[in-house]
């Protein structure tokens, strides 16, 4: 960002600041400096949004400025390529469902990512990158990729995860510049990845679950057992994450992470604590591998090793009266917030 964007962000914020007493996100346009965080309404922090990467989703369409659509179709079929490195790999979701560019949709001010009971969707026959023996079928899900890499920040959504077997998640990546092939993938941050409806006996608490992990995909430490993981934190949020909006408000900086649940702080590892926890668990001499600039995503996977649907009545199930029958279940987003600090907003690499 150049310093004349940076002082109109300033200026728009200073004047934003002089027009509005309050605001609701009804009334919260993508450069309204006046939002702040939750978390932090006197703005101690020093935050200024990031309206490049934040969205409302207040407008009729998604902004393709702003975010990838991954599989958007082309002649009736879906095309996995990114607008940005039409050279790279992109992945094409985790097997059985796969990542279709027609289940999204602006309602309400809101993005809604579809999960589809969708038999006749022209799926992949290639195998699942990570799970080879399942294949892709029967399910398609949606995902959007940030087209702007950011590093450090105050990350805030409002949303309510899909109520069915599959993850709604908010993660981040970064690519290997010259290859972006999944095993390739350099660094991966799973922001929150719930899972709104489990199945399988004795782990139905993990509908209440927050689950965050930092990866390093470095293949010199292996993938086995999860040598890529360097942290991960798996704790009960006292709500099933289906049931309603919550806002997910996620402090990264140099020092470390802190976890704010509904503007309440609800966990925090310091870059100590994580490089504690990594040498300990995993052998490594690095956990606080996120110092680069990432991708943000939204998207819904199937976790095969959680159970997927096996129907449409099972995709549906707890699904409300009225809204069964339609094959589709929603990840809703109400908006998707970044704050930085002035000496980050210039680093994009
Ligand atoms: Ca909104
Ligand atoms: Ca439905």
């Amino acid at each position: 960002m150049n310093n004349c964007t940076k002082y109109c962000f300033s200026f728009a914020g200073l004047i934003a600041s002089l027009l509005l007493v309050g605001c609701d996100s009804d009334s919260v346009t993508q450069s309204d400096q006046s939002v702040l965080p939750l978390s932090d309404p006197n703005n101690e922090g020093g935050w200024i949004l990031n309206t490049v990467v934040s969205d409302e989703f207040e407008e009729a369409d998604l902004d393709e400025d702003r975010w990838f659509i991954v599989g958007k179709f082309e002649n009736g079929k879906p095309v996995y390529k990114d607008p940005d490195h039409p050279d790279r790999e992109v992945w094409i979701g985790r097997a059985p469902a796969q990542f279709s560019g027609r289940n999204y949709r602006l309602e309400d001010g809101k993005l809604k990512l579809e999960t589809r009971w969708e038999p006749d969707f022209p799926f992949s026959t290639e195998p699942g990158l990570d799970n080879v023996k399942y294949d892709y079928a029967n399910i398609t899900t949606a995902a959007v990729i940030n087209r702007k890499l950011f590093k450090y920040g105050y990350i805030e959504v409002l949303s309510k995860a899909a109520d069915a077997e599959v993850s709604s998640a908010l993660w981040m990546t970064r690519h290997e510049y010259e290859n972006g092939q999944r095993n390739n993938t350099e660094l991966e941050l799973d922001i929150y990845e719930h899972f709104g409806s489990h199945r399988i006996e004795g782990q139905e608490y993990r509908d209440r679950e927050l689950w965050w992990t930092i990866h390093d995909w470095d293949p010199k430490f292996g993938h086995e057992n999860g040598n890529n993981v360097t942290y991960t934190e798996k704790k009960d949020l006292g709500f099933r994450v289906a049931d309603g909006f919550h806002t997910y408000g996620f402090e990264w900086t140099e020092t470390g992470i802190r976890y704010f649940i509904d503007g309440k702080l609800f966990s925090e590892a310091s870059r100590e604590d994580i490089e504690k926890w990594a040498k300990e668990e995993k052998g490594r001499e690095k956990g606080y591998v996120i110092e680069k600039a990432m991708h943000l995503w939204l998207d819904s996977e199937s976790f095969p090793w959680r159970g997927y649907p096996d129907s449409k009545e099972d995709l549906e199930r707890n699904s409300p009266e009225g809204e069964k029958d339609d094959g589709v279940v929603d990840y809703e987003i109400e908006y998707v917030r970044v704050w930085q600090r002035s000496e980050h907003m210039e680093q994009s690499e």
